[in-house]
């Protein structure tokens, strides 16, 4: 069996103290490169993880789905066979990539999303708005897809040519459930796995702010009926 090449994208806005232990968490033996993509963040975030030893590319266009097709781009020049996607908050636990890898290199699935309300969380990590988004997106794609999922976390991985046919387009928060949608709806061998959940380093930028939580909350909803109503 052919060994498959995985790499790592990390989209980054602001994370000059968690990056470098984000990437010094991932385990080396199961990834070929690290890709930190910095959104114009006005920390040290680049420098930081430059000297962790990850390739650092810039993405100008301010959106968490902008800078992972930043990372998708950069990858289609070389041949890698898996996309691991990681938050650089340090809210996920990196070593669980070892979990969240191994039922693709095994070839038993295409997509294997690690769920944070299956698995263990810190006190205070998932903030109930989050769960609460989870719930309602899950029910709907369910509905409209067929397919259970119980969380929109950023820690996932899947083979690199079925992520490239999904043909990704959102650029803000809908990357999460754009993905988990065509996922679905293309029939892609889908499992989720418990992952563990703690408070990040630093401040949230999303969920942890009104605004940052309503303005996810429009994206992700309209994303979901965009795609049931068949207006993509
Ligand atoms: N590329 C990019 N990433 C962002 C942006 N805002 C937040 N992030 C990243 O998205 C992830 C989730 O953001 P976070 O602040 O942790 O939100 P929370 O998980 O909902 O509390 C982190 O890795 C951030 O660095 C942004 O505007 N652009
Ligand atoms: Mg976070």
């Amino acid at each position: 069996m052919k060994l498959m090449k995985t790499a790592v994208i990390i989209p980054a806005y602001n994370e000059q103290d968690s990056i470098a232990k984000v990437i010094d968490y991932i385990p080396k033996e199961l990834v070929s490169e690290i890709i930190v993509v910095n959104n114009n963040s006005t920390d040290n975030t680049a420098e930081a993880a430059k000297k962790a030893g990850a390739t650092v590319l810039l993405e100008t266009f301010q959106g968490y789905g902008a800078a992972c097709l930043k990372g998708i781009n950069y990858c289609k020049e070389k041949n890698f066979d898996v996309i691991l996607f990681l938050d650089g908050d340090y809210s996920d636990y990196p070593e669980e990539a070892k979990e969240i890898l191994a039922p693709i290199l095994n070839n038993e699935y295409d997509f294997v999303l690690g769920s944070r309300r299956m698995g263990k969380r810190e006190k205070g990590a998932l903030p109930i708005q989050s769960q609460i988004g989870s719930i309602i997106a899950g029910i709907l794609i369910k509905l409209f897809w067929g397919v259970k999922y119980t969380d929109l976390g950023p820690f996932r991985a899947i083979k690199f040519d079925k992520l490239l046919a999904l043909n990704m387009e959102d650029k803000w928060y809908g990357w999460t459930v754009e993905m988990q949608i065509k996922a679905a709806r293309e029939k892609y061998r889908i499992k989720e796995i418990p992952v563990k959940y703690r408070n990040r380093i630093g401040k949230s930028k999303v969920t942890g702010t009104i605004k940052g939580t309503v303005m996810a909350s429009i994206i992700i909803l309209s994303t979901i009926f965009k795609y049931a109503l068949k207006l993509k």
